[in-house]
């Protein structure tokens, strides 16, 4: 199946303008500026293709999946498998059984905490995660720890905003279960070490979790590279409908593991004593699935196939590398996060002016841009931080996007009487 992945030759650059015109929305004008949309990291726009991909669905093949022997329910049943198949391809699982639809990256962290950790966490066990985790890979665990009795620990930063591994000696015994990890820090930027953390949970026996809510929609990712044994990620980060995202696991620990949700859809028998459980992956996708929203992320994951993951990357390091010393020089402004080997975000604080106040400005220009924690409140706590702005990028953005940015941020201090 690996063989099958959409990878290009080599790494021609893209053509961001071309791609701009595929994404409809990108034509808005916000209080009379064309939009300039740089909140990729917490949702990126849709291509024409995705959205008539789901008008076609809605349209001509709409019926409920795995029911009815007629012949729309047959067509939503294909369509809706071959979008599994689509994306076990996408991030190179040995098979789509690989692939539980989920309606995010928080739903998948969830169903493993829940699902997974129910029947292996317990008093005197950890999870070790760390200080820059998305909320959603913090707060699952937490529950679980209140739960089960369970231990949650935390990977330190280094002031350069890299996990400091320095520490994990001290962190990492056999106590440790799992070790569940961002790929790509949204807050921040930071790329983690993926194989060396994946060897350090296997020295003492943990399973992995990747969370590649970041990673995904931005670079080439081949699950059996990484070596973890769970990943997960978002389908409205990489072009696909909301609703939607996945959960890909090792067979062997799907089966081994009890399901989430109860309901239709899971089941192999009911009967009033008790129940029995589909295979994998339908024994955790309880209920009616998200049938429209899987058709939308197939069409979402052609359209990043046919531009190429290794020339989305290539275009947004070139484009994070023309940004970072631009936005450093506007006076005033601290980059926080690493400045080199990083992703697809800038994060920054500029003095005098409040993020949310610097956000509004530049919205009065048709900028958009994140202002807030990005729900990573402990990234900004070890920061002495309440909030900093973002500006992300993807695949349809130009340089002229980050000299808009940039004008804007001078503007910004212009308004506020700064030098
Ligand atoms: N993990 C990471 C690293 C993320 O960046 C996000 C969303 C999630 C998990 C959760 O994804 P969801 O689709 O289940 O919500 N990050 C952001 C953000 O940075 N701004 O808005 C959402």
């Amino acid at each position: 199946m690996r063989s099958l992945r959409s990878r290009p030759v080599e790494a021609l650059p893209l053509d961001a303008l071309a791609i701009k015109r595929d994404f409809p929305i990108l034509e808005r004008r916000i209080h009379g500026h064309p939009l300039i949309y740089l909140d990729n990291a917490a949702t990126s726009q849709k291509p024409r293709s995705v959205v008539e991909a789901l008008d076609e669905y809605y349209l001509h093949s709409n019926a409920n999946v795995h029911r009815g022997i007629y012949t729309l329910s047959g067509e939503a049943t294909d369509l809706y498998e071959d979008a599994r198949t689509t994306v076990a391809r996408f991030i190179g699982a040995a098979e789509s059984a690989e692939i539980v639809f989920t309606r995010g990256a928080t739903e998948a962290i969830n169903l493993v905490a829940c699902a997974w950790g129910g029947v292996n966490l317990g008093p005197g066990d950890a999870v070790l995660v760390t200080e820059m985790e998305h909320h959603s890979n913090i707060v699952p665990w937490q529950l679980q720890a209140e739960r089960r009795g369970c231990e949650v620990r935390f990977i330190p930063l280094t002031d350069d905003g890299r996990l400091d591994l320095t520490r994990l000696d001290d962190l990492l015994d056999e106590s440790v279960k799992l070790v569940s990890f961002v790929h790509v820090s949204n807050a921040l930027g930071t790329v983690n070490p993926v194989p060396q953390l994946v060897a350090a949970a296997r020295s003492v026996g943990a399973r992995v979790l990747i969370d590649a809510a970041q990673s995904v929609p931005h670079r080439p990712i081949d699950v059996q590279e990484l070596g973890a044994d769970f990943l997960v990620f978002s389908g409205h980060k990489m072009c696909g409908p909301t609703g939607i995202g996945a959960l890909w696991a090792r067979r062997e620990i799907l089966e081994a593991t009890p399901p989430y949700h109860g309901g239709g859809e899971m089941i192999r028998t009911v009967s009033l004593n008790g129940s029995t459980w589909a295979d994998v992956p339908a024994k955790f996708e309880a209920g009616t699935p998200p049938i429209a929203q899987a058709v939308g992320l197939a069409e979402a994951i052609r359209y990043l196939s046919g531009v190429g993951m290794d020339r989305v990357l290539a275009h947004e390091q070139d484009l994070v590398a023309y940004a970072l010393p631009r936005v450093a020089d506007v006076p005033g402004v601290t980059i926080h996060g690493p400045l080199e080997d990083r992703s697809a975000s800038v994060t920054f604080t500029m003095d005098g002016i409040h993020p949310h106040d610097l956000a509004s400005i530049l919205d009065s220009r048709g900028i958009a841009i994140r202002a807030g924690h990005h729900c990573a409140m402990p990234v900004h706590m070890r920061f002495g931080l309440s909030a900093t702005a973002r500006a992300s990028v993807y695949l349809y953005n130009t340089r002229d996007d980050i000299d808009a940015l940039v004008d804007g941020l001078l503007y910004a201090r212009d308004l506020f009487g700064l030098p």
